[in-house]
């Protein structure tokens, strides 16, 4: 049995709870050792503290980079208490032992998340303070430590039960979430130093997350899960500050995602655009001259599906678009922004889950995407392709007007976030039909089009809105039957990489049927 907990160093930077913990281990008869702004704060709350710089006979120097860095520090915290040698060496060299560290460190994924300078990043990643708790939890056997203020409880519980020492399970317990947090805080530094300075491979990247929260459930019902953030601080669904509704599911948060990734494509600066997502897959996207227009828009597309959808716009929310919205059941909006109005008319819709950012995730970003495998992860570069209209190769005859020029390039953006394969129809800066996610290109043309003859019929209109669109696939036609389906489908121009052995059958039947086409010379496949 250990002898009861007599000496402690406090060094944190977040104070929460600090001055709570400090004055119940005081009363306990435990000493307290502590740095600069948290001694600071012990003293102004009248307790009794012995700064570190007194035990090791150093001042805090550097701007505070070597504060705890000694011997004195990390002997008093590594040593063994049950091997005469090492109790030799704390005599010898007169080192005191540290039976219970409390750390949390500097806040390097705030400052990143906020923005931080280069400069102000690089102060902020904590050298000691990751020091001291790999050194007090390799030695948890004798000493206690503690990295989250969730955990404050549980110690002064432990001592209370246990006769002034902590239980071994809980030094077990707090020392592997002590090492869980040193190894998200050097992943932490090491993705955002891969975006700052540039990682030349992806073999060079690290990755691993920090704990968010628990959610009710996985994909399913059965499946437990959790949602993780990764430190880059990035703009979207998990830096997102949530205003009303319940928790997110699993499921919402994938789509959500999906949803702002799409729309963010569509820069605000050329107007208002607004996409509709389901299972991952959108099931509209438009412009429009309003806001409330392009969610119309968008809304007509696939009006079946877009029930129990998730939106997304890019563009701060307003009343207008917000009354447009609660006209159906919607589970979740993710916006820039949304206007005080706004919230107004959402906040009498319970379930309705608002969701809002400083502004769109910037879709050119580096960034990089990981897929489990049995056995395995994937890594890749995020997909942030471009095709611009100087990238476009005219292959057929006919040249695409401005118009249908401006029709591709949205088409081929929206096909960018289709599940493979995609195939999607747009006229007039709105899509009118989406395929996805079938095995065959041509399964997913003919669907897309079934859909557009279907909304016809529902909104009463003399033909599907596929008659004279825009169709964009997200890889090439490997025959030419999809393109001479699509041209079927009223198709008159078509936007895909190109680059199949038989391109000269597919452009040969484009001319054919006096369609215009597009080579982009690059494939946005999305499994
Ligand atoms: O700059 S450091 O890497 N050098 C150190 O020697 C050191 N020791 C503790 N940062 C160091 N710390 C960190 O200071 C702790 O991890 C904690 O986050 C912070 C507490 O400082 P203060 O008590 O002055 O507010």
């Amino acid at each position: 049995n250990l002898a009861p907990l007599r000496r402690a160093l406090l060094s944190v930077s977040d104070k929460t709870g600090l001055v709570d913990l400090a004055r119940a281990l005081a009363e306990r008869g435990v000493e307290l050792l502590s740095t600069g702004g948290s001694a600071q704060a012990l003293r102004d709350a009248g307790l009794d503290v012995r700064d570190v710089a007194d035990v090791t006979g150093f001042p805090e120097m550097m701007d505070g980079r070597v504060k705890t860095l000694h011997p004195v520090v990390h002997g008093g915290l590594l040593a063994r208490r049950d091997i005469a040698a090492h109790r030799d060496a704390m005599a010898e060299h007169d080192i005191g032992p540290i039976d219970l560290l409390v750390v949390n460190l500097y806040p390097f994924e705030e400052t990143v998340a906020k923005g931080g300078t280069f400069d102000a990043c690089i102060e902020n990643i904590d050298i000691g303070g990751p020091a001291m708790i790999r050194s007090a939890a390799k030695n948890h056997a004798f000493v206690t430590v503690v990295t989250d203020v969730e955990d404050y409880g549980d110690v002064i519980a432990s001592l209370d039960a246990n006769d002034g020492q902590t239980t071994l399970a809980l030094r077990q317990r707090l020392a592997q979430t002590a090492y869980a947090r040193t190894a998200a805080y050097d992943t932490a530094v090491s993705t955002w130093m891969a975006g700052a300075v540039g990682a030349d491979t992806p073999r060079r990247r690290s990755f691993s997350a920090t704990f968010k929260q628990t959610m009710r459930y996985g994909e399913n019902s059965h499946q437990r899960a959790a949602f993780y953030t990764d430190g880059t601080g990035r703009r979207g669904v998990a830096t997102a500050i949530q205003h009303q509704g319940k928790e997110l599911s699993y499921n919402n948060i994938n789509d959500t995602d999906a949803a702002f990734e799409l729309v963010a494509e569509f820069d605000p600066v050329d107007g208002p655009a607004v996409a509709i997502i389901k299972h991952a897959n959108p099931c509209g996207v438009a412009r429009g001259a309003t806001l409330t227009e392009a969610y119309r828009n968008a809304f007509d597309c696939d009006r079946t599906s877009a029930f129990g959808g998730i939106v997304a716009l890019n563009q701060p929310l307003d009343e207008d678009t917000a009354k447009a919205i609660v006209e159906i059941f919607t589970e979740v909006v993710i916006a820039p922004g949304a206007s005080a109005e706004a919230r107004a008319v959402f906040a009498a819709k319970k379930n309705l889950r608002l969701l809002t950012t400083d502004g769109l995730p910037d879709p050119s970003a580096p960034a990089t995407t990981y897929r489990q495998v049995a056995g395995g992860v994937l890594v890749q570069d995020k997909d942030t392709g471009y095709v611009g209209m100087n990238d476009l190769r005219v292959v057929t005859k006919k040249t695409p007007t401005n118009a249908q020029m401006a029709d591709l390039l949205f088409a081929w953006k929206v096909a960018k976030h289709v599940k493979s394969n995609a195939i999607v129809y747009v006229k007039d800066k709105a899509t009118v039909g989406v395929g996805a996610g079938q095995m065959s290109r041509l399964d997913s043309a003919l669907i897309a089009a079934k859909k557009a003859e279907r909304m016809a019929e529902a909104m009463g209109l003399p033909q599907p809105l596929t008659i004279g669109s825009a169709v964009a696939s997200d890889a090439f036609f490997p025959f030419a039957d999809g393109l001479m389906e699509a041209a079927a489908a009223g198709a008159t121009c078509v936007i895909q990489p190109g680059g199949s052995m038989r391109d000269d059958e597919v452009i040969a039947a484009a001319d054919e049927a006096g369609i215009a086409m597009v080579f982009t010379g690059m494939r946005h496949f999305k499994h």
